[in-house]
């Protein structure tokens, strides 16, 4: 039998997923492909784990037990999503090592919005409402993409983010009941938040280098600002209906389009955060780096009573 060239293997890969077909790990696929994927995964794994930072801070000052718990449950969620997609993205034969050392020596990225400071409890309300919010469209649409492993953590995932949507919303509406400065609290934090969240779609459509291969390889289902308009259209009317305002001169509601148009979102606050030089970034890489140092003692022991299992297991 004659051999197939690259390209036909290639045009045979793109016809699987033209057909709809789940590509799993097994399967044949690009290289390309593969180095996307290892980038997108691992970038959204360390935003989980990088992501239990901001929120971690606010443990110990929760406002009630109740708070405290259901915050803790949270911050424990998302170190899990870390887990799933982390060993998603082994199954394209990357090790967990590597994709550590990437996040460590600031080679590979993680989300844009957690380098921005938790001042206040209301700032525990806008990341579950807002950022997971956000999470969660962006997800939904991952969880039919192409790649097996990372449609069916993606399941999962957004299951919880609804949880921790809900409990964000929950926070902020409960503060826009409360006293004038619990109000004034809530609005601050919808002020902080609102536009590093629409940031997290990343950038514009016409500015995003990867979205064309992604999108012919359905990983990405929509662009980057049809999920954004999408979760503008969602939020706004949750935001109305707690009193906060969004902060957005420009916003308006188009009859026509049936969605909202919004302003210019500063796309170079954007770009200098990826960079490294948001307000929180060097705060978080060292909070990661000092964990995996205070952490090396676990994987040690972990790493021998593996191998005397294996020892154990071959001997018998
Ligand atoms: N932040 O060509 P583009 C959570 C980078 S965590 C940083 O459009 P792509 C949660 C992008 O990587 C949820 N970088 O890229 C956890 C690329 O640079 P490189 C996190 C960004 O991949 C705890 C360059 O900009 N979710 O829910 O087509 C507590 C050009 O961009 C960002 C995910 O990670 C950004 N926001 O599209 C609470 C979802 N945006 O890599 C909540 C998975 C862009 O070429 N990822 N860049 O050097 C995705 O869906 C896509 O990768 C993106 C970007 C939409 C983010």
């Amino acid at each position: 039998m004659q051999a197939i060239s690259e390209q036909e293997r290639e045009a045979q890969f793109q016809a699987k997923i033209d057909r709809g077909e789940i590509i799993e790990a097994k399967d044949w696929m690009p290289e390309r492909y593969r180095k996307q994927l290892i980038r997108m995964m691992s970038q959204h794994a360390h935003s989980e784990v990088v992501g239990m930072l901001p929120e971690g801070n606010w443990i110990t000052r929760a406002p009630s037990l109740r708070r405290k718990a259901v915050l803790l449950a949270k911050v424990q969620d998302e170190g899990g999503h870390g887990l799933y997609i982390y060993c998603g993205t082994e199954t394209l034969g990357i090790s967990r090592e590597q994709m550590l050392d990437d996040l460590l020596s600031g080679k590979a990225k993680y989300s844009s919005i957690f380098n921005y400071p938790t001042l206040t409890w209301a700032d525990i309300g806008a990341i579950g409402w807002l950022v997971d919010g956000a999470a969660i469209i962006n997800q939904t649409a991952l969880a039919k993409c192409s790649y097996g492993p990372y449609a069916r953590a993606m399941v999962r995932i957004c299951k919880e983010e609804n949880f921790h949507h809900k409990q964000g919303y929950e926070i902020l509406a409960t503060l826009m009941r409360g006293t004038a400065e619990q109000k004034a609290m809530a609005q601050d934090a919808m002020n902080r938040w609102w536009w590093p969240s629409l940031m997290m779609f990343g950038p514009s459509d016409a500015n995003s280098p990867n979205s064309d291969e992604l999108m012919r390889w359905k990983v990405k289902r929509y662009s980057n600002d049809e999920l954004r308009t999408r979760f503008v259209d969602r939020t706004v009317p949750q935001a109305e209906n707690i009193g906060l305002k969004v902060p957005d001169a420009d916003l308006k509601y188009n009859e026509q389009t049936r969605s909202y148009e919004f302003g210019e979102i500063n796309w170079e606050e954007f770009f200098n955060v990826i960079k490294g030089n948001g307000i929180c970034n060097k705060e978080r890489l060292m909070a990661r780096k000092k964990a995996h140092a205070e952490g090396a003692w676990v994987r040690e022991a972990a790493e021998a009573y593996a191998k005397k299992k294996a020892t154990k297991n071959a001997a018998a």
